[in-house]
């Protein structure tokens, strides 16, 4: 009985999980949107499945619906659980698994969330809006999807001249209008030649003789009275996050550079958004940590993002710390490093079968380490728990801030299991230090006690 009240709890309110890189711990989370409301950052991701019998391209991108997450902390997530389906959209075809990269956006009282999927009629991809009182909805989708969209990844820039612009597929943009649902009448118009046949096409290609080969993912912001529009694009086989910026919402855009390079392991989408949240500007990304074998199945990650004086950007790299302060009395995964040494200290997944159980620290010899910055320990720890396993034994250190806090011993055994040891001087804020002094461990996770 308490169990079942508790599960209803956790339905109702959503589930919380606590996560680095990558930040959504449960399930595949691809092109994340962030946006700030309220004080809170919400994420609307893509929600990558694996493909179900229904679905013949077992490899390719399959989402069937969106959830949307939320933080105050961007450490600590809330799933608000599903919110747009392909089943209860009118104008989307069923069993289709086209919700590809979404937005959200608030105007006058209401959330607006926009996202692309393959209409019932027709080819291709249409944009629609669902509409809420509150970010994390109920969302209720438009009968019809935006006329004069035919593409994927809807971005909507509000700018300060009052207006609001809708970005998509390979830098398309137009003006809305004010009721958000559809194109304004005073976009411009021109005709486009897709292969032998002709379209007229609403709006303005924003990418012109920009870098663009492949592009698609557009996010555009306004900063300090620049505009910046954002994207992937394909610069030698693979994504990158390029960027250009323009004194007007809908350009013309003067290319700038790189934000991100291409995914170290080859994962051939990246899929992006800027935000900033309480002073510092963040980057969402996607990559393939739960599924490091199939590239359609991704998983949303953040990096803090910083400009030059000019406005340009500085190139970001991708870390498995990510941000946030993380709290010394949950699980700390050690494993998100913020620093590791050359040689005796690696990552592996905890359960090759199913990654999202995690990963594990895996150390021998002595002096490897791991670092993991921004540890809050508040008024003070007095104990810490290694949940951790060695072949032959282990001895292991743990610094804050370069001092010595704590010594565990880890004793031989094929399972893992809790290793305490005493803690002196940690409060605050502080860099923690996992040094092998002895032996072999694999370490889960650290956690500490007041
Ligand atoms: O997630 C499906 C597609 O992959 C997105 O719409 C693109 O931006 C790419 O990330």
């Amino acid at each position: 009985m308490k169990k079942i009240a508790l599960t209803l709890i956790v339905l109702m309110m959503g589930c919380t999980m606590m996560a680095q890189n990558p930040i959504i711990r449960d399930q595949f989370s691809a092109d994340p949107t962030a946006r700030v409301f309220n004080g809170r950052v919400y994420v609307y991701p893509s929600h990558d499945i694996l493909p179900p019998d229904d679905y013949d391209r077992k490899d390719w991108f399959c989402m069937a619906d969106y959830h949307v997450f939320s933080s105050d902390n961007l450490t600590d997530w809330t799933d608000h659980g599903m919110i747009v389906t392909q089943n209860k959209v009118p104008w989307v075809r069923p069993n289709s698994y086209s919700m590809w990269a979404p937005d959200c956006v608030y105007r006058n009282g209401k959330y607006y969330f926009y996202f692309p999927s393959a209409p019932k009629a027709g080819g291709g991809f249409a944009v629609g809006v669902a509409i809420a009182d509150k970010p994390e909805g109920p969302f209720v989708p438009e009968p019809e999807p935006i006329k004069g969209i035919n593409g994927i990844d809807p971005c909507v820039l509000q700018a300060s001249d009052g207006n609001a612009y809708i970005f998509w597929g390979n830098g398309r943009c137009a003006k809305l209008k004010e009721n958000m649902k559809e194109l304004a009448d005073d976009n411009p118009r021109e005709t486009v030649r897709w292969g032998n046949r002709e379209m007229e096409m609403v709006g303005v290609s924003c990418l012109q003789g920009l870098p663009n080969r492949q592009a698609e993912g557009p996010f555009a912001f306004e900063y300090n009275g620049n505009y910046y529009l954002t994207y992937p694009y394909v610069r030698e086989k693979t994504e990158v996050l390029g960027y250009a910026m323009s004194k007007n919402p809908m350009g013309p855009y003067e290319y700038k550079g790189l934000i991100m390079e291409e995914q170290p392991n080859g994962c051939w989408t990246n899929h992006h958004s800027i935000i900033n949240f309480k002073g510092q500007w963040y980057l969402f990304y996607h990559h393939n940590y739960y599924s490091p074998n199939d590239d359609k199945r991704r998983s949303a990650c953040i990096e803090k993002l910083f400009f030059n004086e000019d406005g340009t950007i500085q190139l970001v790299k991708q870390t498995l710390r990510g941000v946030g302060v993380s709290n010394a009395f949950k699980e700390i995964q050690i494993d998100r490093y913020s620093a590791i040494s050359d040689q005796g200290a690696g990552i592996e997944y905890l359960d090759t079968l199913n990654r999202f159980e995690g990963w594990k620290t895996v150390m021998n010899g002595k002096n490897a380490f791991v670092e993991y910055n921004q540890v809050d320990f508040a008024n003070g720890a007095r104990e810490v728990v290694c949940r951790a396993k060695s072949k032959g034994g282990a001895n292991v250190s743990i610094f804050a801030d370069g001092t010595k806090i704590a010594s565990v011993k880890v004793k031989a055994g094929a399972a893992f299991g809790d290793f305490s040891g005493k803690v002196k001087n940690a409060a605050g804020v502080k860099d923690l230090k996992v040094v092998l002094d002895k032996g072999d461990v694999e370490i889960d996770y650290v956690k500490f006690k007041k």
